[in-house]
């Protein structure tokens, strides 16, 4: 990114409050056995801005990690996901699980456990609704901590996942100890199945060794029929990608809901 917009884009972050400036979408994670939305990831995304228009993910979310402003915005996204949460239930019935990708400041800040209890409480939501998602690479930086932490999550009945499965390095040792339920595969991986032999492996064998450690794997990246039919195949449990559907608002996770019914 261009200095300039870089250092305009820190300014335009600093000064707005988290409604003004950011959105949620929400992509469908399917269960490969029934076909059918088992749960949601939230994205973050930014409002076009009149000077700087359209800024990306990749653009903004440095910026909040750098300046740590991704804590506070870290408690509006688990605020507007308890709301929204709720709002699907009035609206189809059913409550649909939202998985939250969670930076590693927020979990290494010492009122975290709290602050969150506090946030699903005040809302009044079932803590099995909210899952949060933690890279393989920033959760391995400090494995004695963080296993912590994600215990305290699970004691409070929070699942959790390991996301970008494959991209860090994971301590066999450390990944057996770990208190999660979920194992995402990235999708560099993902997307040269089936064509490439040693992908093929690679997922298989990712599939083979979370199913001993009793973890559920989830593929990302999911664009073609042929990935799908292969990860079907091996035993993967969930799957999200852009075959099924890209990140949506959540008016268009309401009429999914309601056309699978
Ligand atoms: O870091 P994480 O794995 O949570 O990133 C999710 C990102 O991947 C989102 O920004 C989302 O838009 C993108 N994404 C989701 N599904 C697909 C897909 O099928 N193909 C590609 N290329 N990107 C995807
Ligand atoms: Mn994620």
């Amino acid at each position: 990114m261009q200095e300039e917009r870089k250092v305009k884009l820190n300014e335009i972050l600093k000064k707005s409050a988290e409604r003004e400036s950011f959105y949620l979408v929400y992509q469908p994670i399917i269960e490969v056995k029934t076909k059918k939305i088992y749960a949601v990831e939230a994205l973050l995304r930014m409002r076009d801005h009149n000077e700087l228009g359209r800024i990306n993910p990749d653009e903004f979310i440095p910026i909040l990690e750098e300046t740590g402003m991704i804590k506070q915005v870290g408690y509006w996204i688990i605020d507007e996901v308890c709301q929204q949460i709720k709002k699907w239930n009035k609206e189809n019935g059913v409550w649909i699980p939202v998985s939250i990708n969670i930076d590693i400041q927020q979990l290494l800040d010492e009122n975290f456990v709290e602050s969150v209890k506090e946030i699903i409480v005040k809302h009044d939501i079932n803590p099995r609704y909210i899952k949060f998602e933690i890279t393989e690479s920033e959760a391995m930086k400090f494995p004695e901590i963080i296993i912590e932490v994600l215990k305290k999550l699970k004691g409070i009945g929070i699942e959790i996942s390991i996301d970008d499965f494959g991209t860090g390095y994971s301590s066999l040792s450390y990944l057996k100890i770990m208190p999660v339920s979920y194992i995402k595969i990235d999708k560099s991986f993902v997307q040269n199945i089936p064509h490439n032999k040693s992908d093929n492996i690679l997922v298989m064998t990712i599939v083979n060794l979370a199913k001993l450690f009793g973890f559920k794997t989830v593929a990302e990246g999911v664009e073609e029929k042929v990935q799908f039919l292969f990860l079907e195949e091996i035993g993967c449990d969930y799957v999200q990608g852009y075959y099924f559907s890209r990140p949506v608002p959540p008016d268009r996770i309401k009429e999914m809901l309601t056309s699978q019914a």
